[in-house]
């Protein structure tokens, strides 16, 4: 254990506590310390901390550099003599605890031997079990109509320990154990990890990609805040717990929005990181000390921090060691060398750990072997675990996080405990398995327990009442995700009625639009308060600054200033009743608000309706895994992909541009995805969206792209309503429906337009007769073409159904040409139930910095471009002369060498 000489210092945090600085003498520093003794006795520790910080001014005024250190010494935050009684029946609880990891080892083990490499964790829930368990007896409060309840982010790779509490809690059956990862068997399983879609009364959060779970349970947190702020719910105790792993803390995600909390003071939230040094290939600092290295960062962040490093067994020890040795001792080692001690011998503890030093070795003389290696850590002992909890939901003005140090697979012996490869453990021996059956007591004998069998008492036994009554005294089971909320009647025909009728030649945006829609909703008096504005500081960029005053900016203290523009109208005020989540630059915090809005119809029976507008580029591009989780969630509300349309936002360039995002929307199965062209296409869609959401519950969200290109908004032509919803519908017939030549123009969007000049270009110039259909949602297309297609192919017998698009064209004549502001791709996935060839033009390729006329050019997707693809189908079709499409291409000055957008 100890470093060869010539390796220089080893790089461990810092941990404090020091005893041999350079050159000071042991009896210089024995003064120091005694004065600093007689101070405490003297005049108390409030006069102690002074001295040492008037003491490190003076020294820092002085030169001399004090090195920062955020960190405390490797040991318990909470000294014994703070730590609360156990309140439980500590033995009955551990049997329970015990019952349940055999049922979660037990689910993984029977699921792999059925289906070889079906997969699953047995040991992230091994060592997180006390954690869990001493939360379930004592802390997690279920949701009522009285109360909302506590909120648990689970672990994703725990998954397998809260179902089997959730047997022997009697919520699930044998059944649906067996069929763990195996959801399709008849009767249903269970989903490998949380995901309210599959499984929407048990879980409520989606936790499995790391990193996500942190994040919005700190935006939760803060959301229940404002829900409090904005007198939408009673001011509660409740909390919000998020257990992650250490290895999960790597993700930017984890620790990105730390400050947030802390600046919002969220005692409300508790982080629990279940610190068993390892990840999935290995330790996660091996070289180092990651509670040290989070301690810090959170400290810094100015968390209440508490780690919970030894259990009780420590403590003697710890009282015998009145020199700070040991602790001394602890701060040295790096997390390699503790995940191989954790699991070793007691005599291998004795030499390598207390060894390092003979009055170490001193303070464990009287102890045995054997008790040296029962030394339990923290993490394993539902008394320092208790006091920790307690701590936490006592704490008063900032949010804590709980460092708890565990084994990973503990329990799990030769099978994995602590090893490098626990992580993928997912079969064990039958001497394996008898092993870890006499460890936790389970009431198997040695042949039946090499089958594995799930094992519950008796209904009457003293566990399952201990356990039933726990939870009845908690309110209830947790975790369980129900819908608390009434539909609203959402009776808005009147509140949209005014954008039917076009903006009367006035050149607006949809962006504009949607913001005079928003600002209308904001003043209904059903779902005037319900809206929650979300934005990540581009709400000028939108036009949506003179919502500032009105609805106000929601901060939790008010503003404590007066703003430098007070004296204009559409000043920067902020409010404790603020209603815009203004969220400063962070689109993965603004949807994690946005999910903590969209769901609250599940987690407080609150219908409250999200509008997160954003830079459309920095959206599903940059937080599409938010995304991906709020549609597994069932988040209600509407996404705005705001200067959006590769050509349509001028100057930006290869960043901003944004083509990709109705690419990005096509894979998530629940979200409706549109790209309308006028304002009345988009009340109607959130109108009708509004009316499925949050009337219907339909577990549906919408992305809606608004670009800011202005032109007179004309009014609905007609009842098109339908046409709007289900994708496409004809805007502007041809007047000559005589004509020989015949074209279809599609376009969507600001392109929208480009198409009807080019309708008019084609009809005056080349005698050609054009339809222009407004297509606003090629996903909406997509989706019911495959859909006809499926039933088509599994009811052979029956009548053909015909898929919208192709019922749309039956009758339409001539070429057909699609123009859009995003991929090819997207006219391209639905040609085929298109009555014939389609040309597709669109922005494949990296945006320029230009104006708009120049990017459509180089896009070849303005009306020219539109209109030499009408003449070229109509030539292909033999019914045009070359030399009308050679003159055309020439008059309308196309340049045929330009270079390749898409590539160049
Ligand atoms: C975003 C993401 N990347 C990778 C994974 C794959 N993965 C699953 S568990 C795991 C290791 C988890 O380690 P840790 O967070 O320390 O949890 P423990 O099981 O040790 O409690 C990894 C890499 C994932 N689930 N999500
Ligand atoms: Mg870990």
């Amino acid at each position: 254990m100890e470093k060869p000489k010539d390796e220089g210092p080893t790089e461990v945090m810092d941990n404090e506590i020091s005893t041999q600085p350079h050159g000071m003498e042991d009896i210089e520093i024995q003064e120091w310390l005694e004065s600093l003794d007689s101070v405490l006795e003297s005049s108390g520790p409030e006069v102690a901390a002074e001295i040492l910080e008037r003491l490190r001014a003076h020294a820092t005024v002085n030169g001399i550099d004090l090195p920062f250190s955020a960190n405390t010494p490797y040991a318990n935050t909470i000294p014994v003599r703070l730590q609360p009684l156990f309140p439980g029946d500590q033995e009955l609880e551990r049997r329970i605890k015990s019952l349940i990891r055999w049922n979660a080892l037990a689910m993984v083990v029977r699921a792999n031997r059925v289906e070889h490499n079906i997969g699953g964790h047995i040991s992230t829930y091994a060592s997180a079990a006390t954690l869990y368990e001493v939360g379930f007896n004592h802390f997690f409060r279920a949701r009522s109509e009285e109360f909302e309840g506590d909120t648990v982010y689970f672990q994703g790779h725990a998954s397998p320990g809260m179902y089997a509490r959730a047997y022997l809690e009697g919520r699930l059956s044998a059944q649906k154990l067996e069929n763990f990862r195996r959801e399709l068997k008849p009767g249903g399983g269970l989903s490998s990890y949380p995901h309210p879609w599959l499984m929407p009364d048990f879980w409520e959060f989606p936790t499995v990609s790391m990193g996500l779970s942190p994040l919005m349970a700190i935006y939760q947190a803060r959301f229940n805040r404002y829900l409090e702020d904005r007198g939408m719910k009673p001011v509660t105790d409740a909390k919000v717990w998020a257990f992650l792993g250490d290895g999960e803390t790597d993700e930017p995600e984890s620790l990105g929005a730390i400050t947030l909390a802390s600046r919002e003071k969220l005692d409300n939230l508790i982080f629990v990181v279940n610190c068993n040094l390892q990840r999935l290939d290995g330790p996660v600092r091996g070289n180092g000390q990651i509670i040290q290295e989070l301690e810090s960062a959170f400290r810094g962040a100015r968390w209440n921090v508490i780690k919970v490093l030894w259990g009780s067994e420590w403590d003697p020890i710890f009282e015998r060691d009145t020199e700070g040795l040991l602790v001394k001792r602890m701060g040295e080692l790096v997390d390699g060398e503790y995940q191989k001690l954790v699991v070793s011998s007691g005599a291998y503890v004795r030499e390598h750990f207390f060894g390092s030093d003979p009055r170490l070795l001193q303070l464990v003389e009287p102890m045995s072997d054997e008790s040296l290696r029962r030394l339990r850590l923290g993490g394993h002992d539902p008394r320092k675990v208790y006091a920790a909890y307690k701590a936490a939901v006592d704490h008063k003005g900032s949010p804590t996080v709980i460092l708890a140090r565990t084994i990973k697979g503990y329990g799990l012996g030769e099978a994995g405990e602590g090893k490098n490869v626990t992580h993928q453990q997912k079969k064990l021996n039958e001497d394996e398995l008898r092993e870890f059956r006499s460890r936790f007591g389970i009431p198997l004998n040695d042949e039946d327990c090499i089958e594995v069998p799930f094992y519950r008492p008796a209904e009457d036994s003293v566990e399952i009442q201990y356990l039933r009554a726990r939870r009845e005294a908690l309110g209830g089971y947790v975790p369980k995700r129900s819908i608390r909320s009434k539909p609203l009647a959402a009776d808005h025909d009147e509140l949209f009625r005014e954008f039917l009728e076009g903006s009367d030649g006035r050149e607006v945006s949809t962006t504009m639009a949607f913001v005079g829609m928003l600002r209308k909703m904001l003043k209904d008096a059903e779902i005037g308060k319900l809206i929650v504005p979300i934005v990540p500081d581009e709400a000028r960029t939108f036009g949506m600054e003179s919502l500032f005053r009105t609805a106000g900016i929601y901060s939790s203290v008010g503003q404590k200033y007066e703003p430098v523009d007070v004296n204009t109208l559409l000043y920067y005020k902020e409010a404790k009743d603020g209603q815009i989540l203004e969220e400063g630059i962070t689109e993965a915090g603004s949807m994690a608000s946005c999910i903590a809005a969209g769901t609250a119809y599940a987690t407080h029976g609150i219908n409250t309706i999200p509008f997160f507008i954003y830079y459309s580029m920095f959206g599903f591009q940059r937080i599409a895994d938010f995304i991906w989780a709020a549609a597994d969630m069932r988040t209600r509300g509407f996404l705005l992909g705001g200067t959006s349309g590769r050509t349509t936002l001028s100057g930006e360039g290869l960043q901003h541009q944004d083509g990709n995002s109705h690419v990005l929307a096509l894979p998530v199965p629940n979200l409706k995805a549109y790209d309308p062209a006028f304002a009345y296409e988009i009340s109607i869609i959130i109108q009708d969206g509004i009316r499925r959401m949050y009337k219907d519950g339909e577990n549906l969200f919408y992305y809606i792209t608004v670009m800011n290109e202005p032109y007179a908004m004309p009014a609905m032509p007609g009842n098109v309503k339908d046409g709007i919803l289900r994708g496409m519908y004809r805007f502007r017939a041809a007047s000559n429906t005589k004509a020989k030549l015949r074209a279809q123009l599609f376009g969507s969007g600001a392109i929208l337009n480009e198409a009807l000049r080019a309708q008019e270009i084609l009809e005056t110039k080349y005698g050609v007769a054009a339809d222009v259909w407004s297509v606003t949602s090629y996903k909406e297309l997509y989706n019911d073409g495959n859909e006809t297609e499926r039933w088509n192919r599994l009811h052979p017998g029956e009548k053909a159904r015909v898929p919208y698009v192709s019922k749309c064209l039956a009758d339409a004549p001539g070429v057909l040409v699609a123009a859009s502001d995003y991929l090819k791709t997207l006219p391209n996935m639905i040609s085929k139930w298109m009555p014939r060839r389609l040309a597709s033009l669109g922005t494949d390729g990296f945006g320029r910095s230009e104006g708009r006329t120049s990017l459509r050019d180089f896009f070849e997707v303005d009306s020219r471009f539109i209109t030499v693809a009408a003449l070229h189908e109509l030539f292909v079709d033999g019914k045009i002369e070359r030399s009308v499409l050679d003159k055309a291409i020439k008059d309308l000055g196309i340049n045929t060498d330009k270079p390749n957008p898409a590539t160049s």
